[in-house]
Parts: C-alpha cells; sequence; structure tokens
C-alpha cells in the first residue's frame, strides 16, 4: 500500500497555517520537517532502483517531483561552476527539506537568477551518493488539450556514478503531437559502456520495446524520432550533471 500518499501535501501547508501564531522561523521549520518525513516515506517505500519495479519507481519519483516544485521554502546551500550547460555555466544547490542535503538545483547565468535549466536529485541506495537526477523538460501539451509540466529523469542504476537509463516523459504513440500523459520513453545502457543499447515504452497499460531497424532506435516522442544504438552523447550529458551534484551536493 502507498502509504506515503496518505499524507497529501495539503496536510504539510495546512500545518504550516496552523502555525500562524508561532513566530515564521518555526512555521517554517515545521514545514520542512513535514515534508522531510513525507519524502523520507515515500523514498522508503520504493527502495533502491530494481529493473523489474523500474515503472512504479518511477510514476512514484516522477509525482515526488511534483510536490517539491510546490514547496515554497529553499535554501541555496552550495554554489559552484560548472561546464555541463553552455549558456549557464553556474550551479546552484538546493536544501528544500533543512536537513542539509540538496534535494534540488538549478543552472544558470549567475546565482540566485531564473531560468529553465533545474530539476532535482535523489540517493536511492542511500550511500551519500546522488543516484538519479531529474531535469524539467518545461511544460507540454497533453491530450486532450491538457498542459503538463514534465521531467526527465536520468538514473545511475548500477551506483557507479555513470547514468545507464534515461527517461524521456513525452512520449506520443498515436502520433497525434501531444504527450501520452504517464507512458515514459526508457533508453537503456545495458552492459554500461556509456552507449545506449535499446529502450522501451512504459507506463499507463503500456508495456513494448522499441522498434530498432539498422542500428537507429525509432523513438515515438514529440520532440525525437531516432536516436543511434551506441549514442553516447546523452548519457554523458547525465553522467555530468550526476558529477556535478555529487562533488558539491553531498554535506
Ligand atoms: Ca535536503
Ligand atoms: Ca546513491
Ligand atoms: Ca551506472
Ligand atoms: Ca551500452
Amino acid at each position: 500500500m502507498k502509504i506515503w500518499r496518505m499524507l497529501p501535501f495539503a496536510a504539510v501547508l495546512l500545518l504550516f497555517v496552523e502555525n500562524g501564531q508561532a513566530d515564521q522561523r518555526s512555521a517554517v521549520e515545521q514545514a520542512r520537517q513535514s515534508f522531510r518525513i513525507y519524502k523520507e516515506m515515500a523514498l522508503d517505500e520504493i527502495g533502491p532502483f530494481e529493473f523489474e519495479r523500474r515503472s512504479y519507481y518511477l510514476e512514484t519519483i516522477d509525482e515526488l517531483c511534483r510536490v517539491i516544485r510546490s514547496f515554497p521554502d529553499r535554501d541555496i546551500i552550495t554554489t559552484k561552476e560548472t561546464k555541463t550547460i553552455g549558456d549557464s555555466p553556474v550551479l546552484d544547490l538546493i536544501d528544500i527539506d533543512g536537513d542539509g542535503k540538496a534535494d534540488s538545483y538549478v543552472y544558470s547565468a549567475e546565482s540566485g537568477s531564473s531560468t529553465q535549466h533545474f530539476g532535482y536529485v535523489f540517493d536511492l541506495n542511500d550511500d551519500g551518493a546522488y543516484d538519479h537526477v531529474v531535469f524539467s523538460q518545461g511544460i507540454q501539451m497533453a491530450k486532450p488539450f491538457k498542459i503538463i509540466s514534465t521531467f526527465y529523469h536520468m538514473i545511475d542504476t548500477n551506483y557507479d556514478g555513470q547514468i545507464d537509463a534515461w527517461v524521456r516523459p513525452d512520449t506520443d504513440l498515436d502520433h497525434d503531437g501531444a504527450v501520452d500523459e504517464g507512458v515514459f520513453s526508457w533508453l537503456y545502457d545495458v552492459d554500461y559502456d556509456g552507449r545506449i543499447d535499446n529502450g522501451d515504452y512504459l507506463g499507463m497499460g503500456v508495456s513494448r520495446p522499441m522498434a530498432c531497424e539498422e542500428d537507429v532506435i525509432e523513438i515515438e516522442c514529440v520532440m525525437a524520432n531516432e536516436i543511434d544504438v551506441g549514442d553516447a552523447e546523452i548519457l554523458s550529458f547525465g553522467t555530468s550533471m550526476l558529477m556535478d551534484m555529487n562533488s558539491t551536493g553531498r554535506q
């Protein structure tokens, strides 16, 4: 049973409101504590990555990201320079739940400035190193004419510091130009050599491999059509982000 979902995020906000008579700092701290418990319950329930449970795992993380996104309080705990994203050379690591470890990040032109390049980080096997990076894709149109925010997921499934699973949220299996909400396009590096080997579609009753012809994987997504088997670029981008987080986000 998804116990943590019995603690709706509304309860966290309610707690915040109920503490209106207390000074603001303690109200913020209470809200953070509640959120921390909420997050820990969610992560405890899914546990470390297991290939067979990957669909449920991803849905849970994706949902948790939506909750984190709505949380109002955030502290920049570390700022560093990086070359991962060319036009955004400054990385801010952000602690949302107040435990001193980063939960979120922003790449931008200068610390604290607005940007499209942000997301969330997780340490699923609880070894002190991040192994799952979520990157905001922005908003997409999902049928029927519904606007949703979507996230890329980059996962180090064997905890060697290299991203080996890349998940796209813009799957479009009926080719109508709108995202099939809840269906994710997974690309895998099954032999952990840094190159894509195959992929499949998972979620909302869908489970099938991606078609592959002459070493080209046909991706049925809104913003992409195909990817070469052996492609290393997207995985190295994810690994570069993971290295950024792991060199700065740990306390
Ligand atoms: Ca934190
Ligand atoms: Ca880890
Ligand atoms: Ca890996
Ligand atoms: Ca490979």
